[in-house]
């Protein structure tokens, strides 16, 4: 699929909406169809197009989230800590131009234009289950590139043992970082092997569309299996470290979140149980996976751990 983003062209004016919503059966289903068709989304940044969209590995064939939920539903708290705060604020993240710093423990260092860190990258379309430590879950049909792939780019020497991720930081225009809810910016991390992992993602869309701000635009970080917060938005920096680097939540209250942060039923947030969830227009909570179903692909990467103590 050919995906073009003029500033003056909304993409749900482009018949390439249609046809992905088509091939997504989305428009068999009446409650979908004038939501998800006729929303105008947000524009986050013309410099960048997704191109072509090759479909990916791990798609869950779970009927996906609308376009209207997953805009208009989040947690991304440089924009207000209310769920609806990111889409009613979103026009205050400022994205082009955006650049992405890789730096650390790797043999070639560097700062790229977001479009030339894309670039040498084909888009995948993959739909994940989302997951947030709050208890309620989505399922969003990402379109971005293998996280692993980015980095190997970048040479990590022998000695890079994790991956720090650092999201945008501009209190100028940013309300929630007018306040300490947390310290800014937001930093997250992750071990790298599971940096490293397939199933870890780049996402710069979502829906076949460039991402909207209030899901991270431009560039942000997916990992499935782990809770939502460990997926940092608008990410500015990716630094290999050897030793573990700190985490927002963590920093904020460490007996609540831990730096694993694996999604598991059997370990409950110290306020709440893990064993359920909400999914985002369902009635009924249905029960949380270990791993949030992603248990096949990452299990292994814990073998000999002891997960309660590494929550
Ligand atoms: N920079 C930044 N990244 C963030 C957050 C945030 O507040 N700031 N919230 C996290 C949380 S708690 C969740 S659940 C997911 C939500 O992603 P979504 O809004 O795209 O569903 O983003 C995560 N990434
Ligand atoms: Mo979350």
């Amino acid at each position: 699929m050919l995906f073009k983003s003029p500033p003056d062209i909304r993409p749900s004016e482009i018949t390439d909406q249609a046809v992905y919503l088509d091939r997504r059966r989305f428009l068999c289903t009446a409650a979908v169809t004038g939501a998800a068709v006729l929303a105008a989304p947000q524009l986050a940044s013309a410099a960048v197009s997704l191109g072509e969209i090759k479909p990916g590995p791990f798609s869950t064939d779970e009927q996906p989230n609308s376009y209207d939920d997953i805009t208009s539903y989040n947690n991304f708290y440089e924009l207000g800590t209310g769920k609806s705060d990111p889409k009613v604020n979103a026009r205050y993240l400022k994205t082009d131009p955006w650049s992405v710093t890789i730096d650390g423990e790797v043999s070639k260092p560097g700062t790229y234009a977001l479009e030339d860190l894309l670039a040498p990258h084909a888009i995948e379309e993959r739909t994940y289950r989302l997951r947030c430590v709050e208890a309620w879950s989505m399922v969003i049909p990402w379109n971005g590139i293998p996280l692993g792939d980015v980095l190997k780019r970048f040479e990590p020497t022998s000695r890079a043992k994790y991956v720090a991720f650092t999201s945008i930081l501009d209190p100028e225009n940013l309300p929630g970082q007018r306040r300490s809810v947390l310290d800014w910016p937001y930093v997250e991390g992750l071990r790298i092997d599971e940096a490293m992992h397939p199933l870890t993602l780049l996402a710069v869309g979502l829906y076949g569309e460039i991402m909207p701000n209030q899901n991270g635009a431009p560039i942000r970080l997916v990992v499935p299996w782990k809770y939502g917060f460990k997926s940092a938005k608008s990410i500015v920096r990716i630094t290999l470290t050897e030793d573990q680097p700190p985490t927002s939540w963590n920093l904020s209250s460490a007996r609540e979140y831990g730096f694993y942060s694996n999604v598991n039923p059997e370990v409950n947030h110290p306020r709440w149980s893990q064993a359920k969830e909400r999914r985002i227009g369902e009635f009924f909570k249905r029960p949380t996976l270990p791993f949030n179903g992603y248990g096949d692909q990452v299990a292994s990467l814990y073998n000999g751990m002891d997960l309660k103590a590494n929550f």
